[in-house]
């Protein structure tokens, strides 16, 4: 039986014994909860016991070496008392009170100074119940570099058991337990959004507003649209990240043409295909407001949303007008901008301010697809970093690799042909499936590659499908 389909059933089975539950339900803490977790039950049941201890071991391979183990008690000590016996590694015992009488030892079992000792726990939310178990056994002496956990609640408790040294190894998280059991209809569609929407709100280092990494197995578990877009706090990503999701497409089309009749022609034809539409409003000779009017019907129309890649690159004050006046008003039509990060933060927030309250979203540029281009290394996390702190209106990047695991931030890819290559002027094109499985980012940008094919239609059907089945390959 291959990995995905035994973790199915182990989900399946959990669910069957009530280890885990959906309602409303109030936690230890007073906050109301639609999913609650009672893994104590598993003793109860032999097999399952067996089998969640075996999956645990598994992911403890992915630990530095160990001497020991210790599960954290109560639901998790008899899970490690399994874990030992069936691979012939000694186990340690964590009191929860020490005796009162002989040795008051809070540690069972034979150990040295110095034993690496591995963690075993049965959920994780915010890490502290492992950390309570390491910060005691590094009072006795013994070292713990990892952690393994059968369910990891995505809260935060991997990045804060990551601070203080300990790496934690998930068999499952809750984005995949939830998925599995929408899946097996065990779950609804609301019940199956208002867990990601509780995970995303009730996370304990708060990066609700996407600021802040994202536990690495968030990455690992390698979420839908649909889900990314129920975290999405800004609604333009949350719009995009549906229509990617309904019209299956994670293709932009880039409408690189220099006059409006041409262009509304290309977006007609190819609209139903596309996410994005992609425009150059000053390459355009005949702008009007005719054609900002008839782009924004085709938008309705065929349901994508319109980027206008300006390119902001000035102090706040000028790209402010740059951005709302002008002859184009760009802020007037374009769901999506982008701007360069040489000017610093300022941009954004110039940016931002001339946004007001429209529903509006920034990319940053964070690598380029011309050769000999300066954007990278130190200038591309700096760009990251603008980002996070600006994540109501900033939605992602313009870039050619995946740059942060956040999953609502959204990376876009320009330079993208089927076949490779360069073109006279220094443009260096990849493949959509190497810009969205192996680079990892979300949305292929296709100009020339669809525009000047002689039948644009079949291609950007062939696109579409390109980009879209290397993202279904992703997410496997
Ligand atoms: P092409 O015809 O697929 O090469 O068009 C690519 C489009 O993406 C074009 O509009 C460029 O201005 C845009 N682009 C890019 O190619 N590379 C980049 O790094 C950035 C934008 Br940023």
């Amino acid at each position: 039986m291959n990995i995905d389909s035994r973790l199915e059933e182990l989900i399946i089975k959990l669910y069957e014994v009530e280890g885990v539950k959906f309602g409303d339900f109030k936690l230890k803490s007073g906050i109301q909860s639609p999913a609650y977790f009672d893994l104590r039950v598993i003793v109860s049941y032999p097999q399952l016991m067996r089998e969640v201890s075996q999956v645990l071991w598994e992911v403890a391979k992915n630990a530095q070496k160990f001497v020991s183990i210790c599960g954290v008690p109560y639901t998790a000590l008899p899970i490690a008392s399994v874990m030992s016996v069936d691979n012939n590694v000694p186990m340690l015992i964590r009191r929860r009170e020490a005796k009162d009488y002989g040795t008051k030892k809070m540690i069972e079992g034979k150990y040295e100074k110095g034993d690496v000792c591995l963690v075993v726990e049965d959920v994780v939310t915010s890490g502290s119940s492992v950390y309570e178990t390491v910060e005691l056994l590094n009072e006795y002496g013994l070292q713990v570099k990892d952690a393994v956990v059968l369910l990891e609640r995505e809260q935060g408790g991997t990045e804060r058991l990551k601070k203080d040294g300990v790496n934690l190894h998930s068999v499952i998280t809750m984005t995949q337990l939830v998925r599995v059991l929408k899946k097996h209809g065990k779950i609804d569609e609301k019940m199956f959004d208002s867990v990601l929407k509780f995970v995303a709100e009730n996370r304990f280092d708060k990066p609700t507003k996407g600021s802040g990494d994202i536990p690495a197995n968030k990455a690992k578990a390698a979420m839908t649209f649909k889900e990314r877009a129920n975290l999405c706090s800004n609604s333009v990503s949350k719009k995009l990240l549906e229509i990617m999701e309904q019209k299956q497409s994670n293709l932009a089309i880039s409408v690189d043409l220099t006059n409006c009749k041409d262009i509304l022609q290309m977006v007609e034809q190819v609209g139903s295909k596309v996410c994005i539409v992609k425009t150059h409003a000053d390459i355009i000779d005949d702008f009007n407001e005719e054609f900002v009017e008839k782009i924004r019907e085709l938008a309705q129309k065929h349901n994508f949303l319109i980027f206008e890649d300006r390119k902001f690159a000035d102090i706040g004050k000028t790209v402010l007008h740059q951005y709302k006046g002008g002859v184009h008003k760009i802020a007037d039509w374009a769901d999506i901008t982008n701007a360069h990060t040489v000017p610093g933060a300022g941009v954004v927030k110039g940016l931002k301010k001339a946004a007001g309250n429209r529903q509006r979203a920034c990319l940053l540029i964070a690598e380029m697809s011309s050769s000999g281009n300066l954007a990278k290394g130190d200038y591309t996390k700096a760009t990251v970093e603008i980002a996070k702190e600006n994540s109501d209106f900033v939605i992602g990047f313009i870039c050619q690799h995946k740059l942060i695991d956040d999953p609502v931030f959204i990376h876009m890819t320009p330079g993208v042909k089927l076949g490779e290559g360069t073109d006279s002027l220094g443009q260096l094109y990849i493949t959509p499936n190497d810009a969205i499985s192996v680079n990892k980012t979300d949305v292929i940008i296709v100009g020339r590659g669809i525009t000047e094919a002689l039948d644009p239609v079949s291609e950007a059907e062939l696109y579409r499908k390109a980009g879209y089945d290397a993202y279904l390959e992703r997410l496997v």
